[in-house]
């Protein structure tokens, strides 16, 4: 055994900061790095995101969606990394991640048919609202269990070293999901391959309702990576160049070959669990208020409105254009008619099993009989 296989790669908790939450520049050689014009199509992209949060809320209010999640004061935990990687790596999303399909690419209308779930939902139909999967965009489907993605992900990195094509594969998932045992079998398994993955964990204080200090005696996600001997960094959440600082530097080290990359973004999840949730049962309003001050939008908009790139008219017309995009999009999802009936039955084996055709058959039966309401919403 020798020793230079392990030496521990280093794992630090200062976190990762660009642009201290009122706005003003801590790190400018990065900042140089990003193009001004990019800088203005994150902050675009994450206010255009708020809107669409916002509005699919309100939907599921009205009884039109049957359930939503929201990114709310999480938006740069998305955009960031989406914004750092390449087109040939895959990602992994949880379900608090649509800036990962929206900036690689994803149509809109086809994230917006997930929502309601009609005949070009990607998914078919067959998963929940915010459960889309975007292959063109080598963005993997959600899946509701928490964790599943993480030794996915080990294995596509794992796969991408194999094939030596400098791809990385990034996973997200939050705080409460590292405490699953997929957290473990993920970590240790990437670092004695050595896989170049990125497991970005969005350390946002809550898993529903249970706080952080409920769920880890650590002070800090990222210490953990020392366990599985591999890099470990803290960012900044809330700050969007921070975020793809972290990302660009555990792609480099992936890429390199010197192996995965745990990232803890420390944030907040300003909007509820999902539609189903109330945090008023268990968070202060002093607390989100507290939060809502380091808003990852809001400094990026104080840094931008100082350099002349911003301003209230801007904020007005990017607003109305989000929102008139996203009513556009949900009336075209809302006048598709369902998947049709066959997609339930179908894609699942090359050749359908007995049990399946009778049961298709005694559906088909059952719904020609009239006595059942499939075609209404
Ligand atoms: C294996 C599994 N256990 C429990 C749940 C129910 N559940 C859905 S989301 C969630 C909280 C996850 O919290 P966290 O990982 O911190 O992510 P966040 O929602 O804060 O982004 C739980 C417990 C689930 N979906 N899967």
């Amino acid at each position: 055994m020798s020793s230079e296989s392990h030496t521990a790669p280093p794992v630090t908790t200062d976190p990762v900061q660009v642009m201290a939450p009122d706005g003003t520049v801590v790190d400018p050689d990065f900042l140089a790095t990003i193009p001004r014009e990019d800088i203005v199509a994150l902050y675009e992209a994450m206010l255009a995101q708020r809107v669409y949060d916002d509005r699919m809320i309100k939907m599921q209010r009205q009884g039109r969606l049957g359930f939503y999640l929201a990114c709310t004061g999480e938006e740069a935990c998305s955009y960031g990394p989406a914004y750092a990687l390449e087109p040939k790596d895959w990602f992994y999303p949880a379900y608090r991640e649509p800036g990962v399909a929206l900036w690689r690419g994803m149509p809109f209308q086809a994230w917006v048919d997930n929502m309601v779930g009609n005949c070009d939902d990607p998914v078919k139909g067959r998963q929940m609202p915010v459960h889309w999967t975007a292959r063109e965009q080598n963005i993997v489907s959600i899946s509701s269990p928490v964790g599943t993605q993480i030794p996915q992900c080990v294995g596509s990195a794992y796969a991408a070293k194999l094939r030596g094509d400098g791809g990385v594969s990034i996973c997200f998932f939050g705080e409460g999901t590292s405490s699953e045992g997929d957290f473990h079998v993920g970590l240790n398994f990437a670092g004695v391959w050595k896989a170049p993955a990125i497991f970005f964990c969005r350390n946002n204080g809550y898993a529903i309702s249970t706080p952080y200090e409920k769920t880890t005696a650590t002070e800090h996600i990222a210490l953990r990576a020392h366990g599985y001997g591999i890099r470990g960094v803290v960012v900044d959440g809330n700050d969007v160049l921070a975020v793809i600082k972290a990302v660009r530097e555990a792609a480099e080290w992936g890429r390199a070959g010197r192996g995965p990359t745990l990232i803890e973004a420390k944030t907040y999840r300003i909007a509820a669990h999902s539609t189903s949730d109330d945090p008023k049962g268990y968070r202060t309003r002093e607390e989100e208020e507290l939060w809502l001050a380091r808003c990852p939008l809001k400094r990026l908009r104080a840094w931008l409105e100082a350099e002349g790139l911003w301003d209230e008219a801007k904020e007005q017309a990017c607003t109305e254009a989000s929102s008139a995009r996203i009513i556009a999009a949900l009336t075209t999802a809302e006048s598709k008619p369902h998947p049709e009936l066959d997609t339930l039955f179908s894609e699942v084996f090359a050749d359908k099993p007995p049990h399946l055709v009778a049961q298709q058959a005694e559906l088909e039966a059952h719904l020609a009989s009239g006595t059942a309401d499939y075609k209404s919403r």
